[in-house]
């Protein structure tokens, strides 16, 4: 069996390294490289080309190098009989939790105000908002909004949370999908951790942050398509939202023309959040890699059919 690894806007050098440190005699092809299609039968992926994989007739299993699966899922010449994996790591999933803690204190203590003070000499101070007199709501509260909703809870915040199912937890309020008016209307800060779907591509619309009160804050961590772009700017110029930090884009890298760069009140990070380490990864696909010779089950499979 051979594995096929497809690295768009990511260096391939650390995983090609992590699973030759694992297995040495593992035949890896890295695209576009790749002398023998037929002998694939896993790939390692993130945005590939799209139609790529109907050129391996032996393909089993796509695993994605993250947690997110759109950039496979939308790619509608892959066939049905693919398996299809996910990243699920602790690594992953503290990083994320702490970042998201970091833009959070980041709103309430100012900074991006004191940022801009700075570059203007000025000496100015800004009362802030306590944690425990600020309302978080996550969108989204699978493994990484979980975790993200119990770290800002041991912060002191008030949090909520909005997901397809109900959760239980002591740690934040639970809204479902029919309650999501109810869930934004308090919300001094939104956090964005949804996958991509048909269903959640452009939630981040004008309608929908108007809905928050006046002042909040957004903080998009999970896709840039989450996010209509314009609408945003509007709604900051509008001094409907204070500020927003965004860690993902419609288009990536972020073109030179965007008028996220200048913007005074736009926090920009280059899809940073929280990145996947081959070496921490290497066991959990490796396992898979070796489940798909015996008819094991795999780890983090995706259901295709829930499109996420
Ligand atoms: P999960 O699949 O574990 O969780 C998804 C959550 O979203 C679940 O709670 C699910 O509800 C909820 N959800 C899905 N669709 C809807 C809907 N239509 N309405 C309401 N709730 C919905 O994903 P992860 O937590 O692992 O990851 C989330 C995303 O974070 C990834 O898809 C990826 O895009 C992004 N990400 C970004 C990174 C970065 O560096 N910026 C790094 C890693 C990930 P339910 O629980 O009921 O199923
Ligand atoms: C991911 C990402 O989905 O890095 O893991 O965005």
């Amino acid at each position: 069996m051979s594995i096929l690894l497809v690295c768009q806007h990511r260096e391939s050098e650390s995983w090609y390294a992590a699973f030759k440190e694992k297995n040495p005699d593992l035949d890896i092809q890295v695209y576009p490289d790749v002398d023998d299609a037929e002998g694939i039968e896993f790939a390692i992926s993130w945005r590939h080309p799209e139609g790529l994989y109907k050129d391996f007739p032996n393909l089993k299993v796509i695993a994605s190098m993250g947690a997110g699966v759109h950039h496979v899922l939308k790619d509608k010449t892959i066939p049905e009989d693919v398996e299809i994996t996910r990243i699920v790591d602790e690594n992953l999933t503290r990083d994320m939790s702490d970042f998201a803690l970091l833009n959070t204190l980041f709103h309430i203590r100012n900074y991006n105000f004191y940022i801009g003070n700075q570059q203007e000499k000025e000496w100015e101070t800004k009362a802030y908002q306590q944690p425990q007199k600020t309302k978080v709501g996550i969108l989204g509260l699978g493994v990484l909004g979980r975790a993200v909703a119990e770290k800002l809870h041991k912060n002191n915040f008030q949090v909520s949370g909005w997901s397809k199912s109900k959760k239980k937890s002591d740690a934040f309020e639970s809204y479902t999908a029919d309650q999501f008016d109810d869930f934004i209307a308090e919300r001094d800060i939104l956090i964005c951790l949804l996958p991509l779907t048909e269903d959640t591509e452009g939630i981040l619309n004008y309608k929908n942050l108007k809905k928050l009160p006046r002042g909040a804050k957004l903080i998009n961590l999970a896709r840039g398509q989450h996010l209509v772009e314009n609408d945003l700017i509007q709604l900051l110029d509008e001094g409907h939202l204070e500020s927003a930090i965004l860690d993902v884009f419609q288009e990536e890298p972020l073109p030179k023309e965007s008028q996220f760069w200048a913007h005074p009140k736009v926090l920009i990070t280059p899809h940073v959040a929280s990145m996947t380490d081959p070496q921490s990864v290497v066991d959990q696909i490796y396992t898979n890699i070796q489940n798909v010779k015996s008819g094991k089950a795999l780890l983090n499979r995706v259901d295709r059919s829930k499109k996420y």
